[in-house]
This record gives structure tokens, sequence and C-alpha cells, in this order.
């Protein structure tokens, strides 16, 4: 196979690839997934989880904590380690919290930064916080909607239940058993059914793959009948071999795409 039939296979298998696989290149966010912050008795088994594809890399990655009766942050911890495949590309990590302790509300915030210092989330229990300082400085929170309370109990959290691949399909559920580093007992982790829709660089991707396609196809048939007609003039009649003979000479002094095609090779 010659460099430049290689190199036509090539992009083509790149245009296609990049035809049928548009979600290439569009990262899954990853987000929080789970928080136990207060239960009976001293405050223990406090931990956030985040979930996201497997294979993330969480280093650099930070949760940062805030006050809501101040709106300054009072904990940042710098995450490590890697997203396990737990269910279908997806997967959880938990981190402990015990210096500080989480705090027991109300309103307190938790924000979960990317390795650029961006404020990818920022979730709130027990109310609405707007932070005054720190990399969520000016954000409001979201609040999560559910709590924990001083009864509840220490191996309880709040967690996300529902079907779905990013924070927005999912919604928090009432405390319930935890369940960190495991996927949420009430959550699914499933690939988007709904169909990315084309833009206009996916259809000229489209029309140019099709089109060297069709080019290496047609190169490919042009090559065909010469190594057919070659062998047949083996198992003709002599008289007829010699008609065709001529016609082959003719085609070879005054060229034709046959030949021209075979030079080119
Ligand atoms: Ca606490
Ligand atoms: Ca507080
Ligand atoms: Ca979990």
């Amino acid at each position: 196979m010659t460099i430049i039939r290689r190199a036509i296979k090539a992009r083509c298998t790149v245009a296609l690839v990049c035809l049928f696989f548009p979600v290439f290149g569009n990262a899954v966010p990853i987000f929080f997934n789970e928080i136990h912050y207060e239960n009976s008795g001293a405050d223990i088994n406090e931990r956030i989880e985040i979930a996201g594809p497997a294979g993330t890399v969480l280093d650099d990655w930070q949760i940062a904590l805030y006050n809501g009766s101040t709106g300054s942050q009072y904990g940042r911890k710098h995450l490590s380690g890697v997203i396990p495949n737990l269910l279908d590309g997806f997967g959880v990590f938990s981190f402990a919290f015990d210096r500080p302790h989480l705090q027991n509300g109300p309103a307190d915030a938790f924000a979960l930064i990317d390795p650029f210092g961006l404020v990818l989330q920022f979730l709130s229990y027990e109310g609405m916080v707007s932070a005054i300082d720190g990399l969520a400085l000016g954000l409001s929170s979201d609040d999560i909607g559910v709590s924990e309370h001083p009864d509840t109990p220490a191996d309880f959290s709040l967690q996300l239940a529902g079907i779905g691949t990013v924070y927005e399909d999912f919604r928090w559920s009432s405390p319930s058993e935890n369940s960190f580093d495991r996927i949420n007992p009430a959550q699914s982790f499933h690939a988007p059914t709904t169909p990315v829709p084309l833009t206009g660089t996916h259809y000229l991707l489209l029309l140019g793959g099709l089109i060297l396609l069709l080019s290496m196809v047609f190169k490919k048939r042009k090559e065909v009948p010469k190594i057919i007609r070659e062998t047949r003039l083996n198992t003709i009649p002599l008289n007829r071999r010699r008609k065709l003979s001529h016609a082959v000479k003719r085609e070879r002094l005054f060229g034709s795409p046959l030949k021209n095609a075979a030079d080119n090779q």
C-alpha cells in the first residue's frame, strides 16, 4: 500500500470517526453526588462524594467550604485520585472531612473547583449562601433542598437519585443509608439516548469522508479490469488474442486512464 493510499485511508477514518462520534471532545463534567454533615451525637463520617466519568483524574481539583452565617470560606480540601469505573463508564469517589468538620447549618455551602480555579458547582444545605471571599467570591449557592438534623443516624447521608449522566439529570433525596464510594442506591448512569444534533461542521466532515471513500473505491475498480483482462488473455483463441493485443498496444501508445492510473502508483 502506497503512502498516498495510507494517507487517504487515515483521513477517511478520521472524518468518519468525527462524524459518527461527535461527542468526542465534549467532556462530561464531574459533580457533587453525596454528602453527610450532621448526625445524632458527635458528628462522624462526614464526607462528600464526587461522581463523574470513569478515569477522571481528580488531582488539582478542590472542594471549598463556606460558612453561611458570614459568607466566608472556612475550609478547603485539595483532591486526588481517579474516578473508578463502577457503572457504564461512570463512578464515584468520596473525601472525608474532619479537619475542619462540615458545619451543620443553617445555610452552609460547598464548592467544587476545577484545576483552573473555576467554580464548577456551588451548592448549599439549609438555605442559600453568598460567598464574600475565596474562589467562589460573588457567587450565590444553589440550595439542594434537603438536609440532615441532630437526630439523623450517623450512617445516613444526602444523595442524588435518578437516571442520567450529568448533575441536572438527578435530584437530591432525603437522608438515607449512605453509599460513599458506591453508586447511590436510587441512581443509575446511562449514556444519553437522544441523538446529538449534527452541525454544519459535521455535515462537511460527512461530505469530505464520503468523497474520499468514493475516490478510493473507484480507484480500486479501475485496477480490477486490467488484472482480469491480462489473466483472461491467455485463455482465449490466438486470433482473438492478437486483436486484443493490438488494442492493448494502442492503449499503451496513446495513453489511457488505466495506464495513467497504473503509472501513478
Ligand atoms: Ca458537622
Ligand atoms: Ca455555619
Ligand atoms: Ca454514593
